[in-house]
């Protein structure tokens, strides 16, 4: 296919089939009929081309879907580009939301995709038969080295695959990037000497964009485990810049930050399942957190599955970790593990630091769960085994799932 086909959801359109036409062309070469012969021979090689035109059945809401070809020549081979003509103006006329972009082979192979995706991850923490479980770092604005390297310890005794920065810590001058890094391997080594449990950190790589690759590089020469970008605040070519840096080569994670403003709306902006799923994954990115269906920040279940069904669906690029997020606890996981499956990694902020024995408690609990789950039992008779387990599901109940 030498084109994208991207598939718009319109509402309150009378007349979808005359939209349609008019973003082909409005999109692509303007209003090329009324150019003279010679002008528009040249041009029609660029016309965009109306795909398919559908109402939704049984609605009365003037809903449809329309799908629009663009050809690969009207645009240089990046994401900028690429979402520039099939969702630039237009993502300001009227109520349109981009639903989906099939790019053909050829273009396709020009993007990275993950560079570890999801057996990369496994293999560095050398686990294969359960969902991960990442913990995050709270409380930790105005605090000391000192204090975020006693958190850490924590987090990893409690048996946590990654413990990962929160997103809203900058670099600053009580705990700067490098010295987290460094403070943080430190932490994790003697951990892992001491229990035999390998943890790895996620470092959340901030500032101004023209820093970001040397930082990121220095990350990596250091010995960082993971990055943490906030993409939808850059951009999701900066993601792929990252990526495609063999001098920085480490795990991509993206957070969701910003993207709630670009996907939330029915009627306007990008679908999670594209954003949050595939173009994440086309860019480089090894993880995608979203909210899950469940937690505090809950998103709708079809869409949080569409997001995992993106990252995960066979492609020729790897596939990335879903990690469902925002206000996970133990009861919560055998509705995630069902959900989601084991390829996709259980995250939790205030429900491992919350829990009453603390963060190496509120670890505990969570590789308890995972584990009595997978086991085929109910978390109630895990609860029987393992004290952890049981206070987390008196603080905060059970999901418990029955089949
Ligand atoms: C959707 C992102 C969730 C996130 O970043 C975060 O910090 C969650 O925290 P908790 O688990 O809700 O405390």
């Amino acid at each position: 296919m030498t084109e994208i086909i991207a598939t718009y959801l319109l509402h309150d359109e009378k007349k979808p089939d005359k939209k349609a036409e008019e973003i082909a062309l409005g999109l692509t070469v303007g209003s090329w009929t009324n150019l003279p012969e010679l002008e528009q021979s040249q041009l029609r090689k660029h016309k965009g081309r109306v795909v398919s035109i559908e109402g939704i059945p049984s609605e009365n809401e003037g809903r449809s879907l329309i799908q629009v070809a663009y050809p690969t020549i009207n645009f240089s081979n990046d994401l900028p580009a690429i979402l520039t003509t099939v969702f630039g103006k237009l993502s300001l006329d009227g109520k349109i939301k981009l639903l989906d972009l099939q790019f053909g082979e050829g273009i396709k192979s020009l993007f990275p995709g993950p560079r570890f995706g999801i057996e990369g991850l496994r293999g560095k923490v050398n686990v294969y038969n359960r969902p991960l479980l990442m913990s995050i770092f709270k409380g930790v604005l105005g605090k000391d080295l000192k204090f975020l390297a006693e958190q850490l310890k924590q987090q990893a005794l409690g048996g946590v695959d990654f413990v990962k920065d929160d997103e809203i810590l900058f670099e600053n001058g009580l705990t700067p990037f490098v010295k987290r890094i460094v403070e943080g391997k430190k932490v994790l080594q003697e951990v892992y000497e001491q229990t035999g449990h390998r943890t790895l950190y996620a470092v959340n790589l901030t500032g101004r964009t023209s820093q970001l690759r040397e930082k990121a590089r220095k990350a990596a020469e250091l010995g960082a485990d993971l990055l943490l970008f906030n993409v939808f605040a850059y951009g999701l070519d900066v993601l792929q810049e990252l990526r495609e840096d063999n001098d920085i080569a480490l795990p991509l994670m993206a957070h969701p930050a910003v993207s709630g403003a670009l996907t939330s709306s029915p009627a306007f902006g990008l679908s999670h399942s594209l954003l949050l799923g595939k173009l994440l994954r086309y860019a480089g990115a090894d993880l995608s957190l979203f909210p899950s269906p469940y937690g505090t920040v809950a998103l709708e279940k079809s869409k949080a599955l569409s997001i995992a069904s993106e990252l995960t669906v066979k492609d020729t690029f790897k596939r990335a970790f879903p990690v469902p997020s925002a206000g996970i606890h133990p009861g919560l996981v055998p509705l995630l593990i069902r959900d989601f499956g084991i390829d996709s990694i259980i995250n939790a902020g205030g429900g491992v630091h919350g829990h009453p024995d603390g963060a190496r408690g509120g670890g505990l609990a969570f590789r308890q769960a995972i584990e009595t789950n997978l086991q085929g039992k109910l978390l109630a008779e895990g609860a029987e085994i393992y004290p952890e387990l049981k206070l987390a599901l008196k603080l905060w109940g059970n999901a418990e799932v029955t089949k």
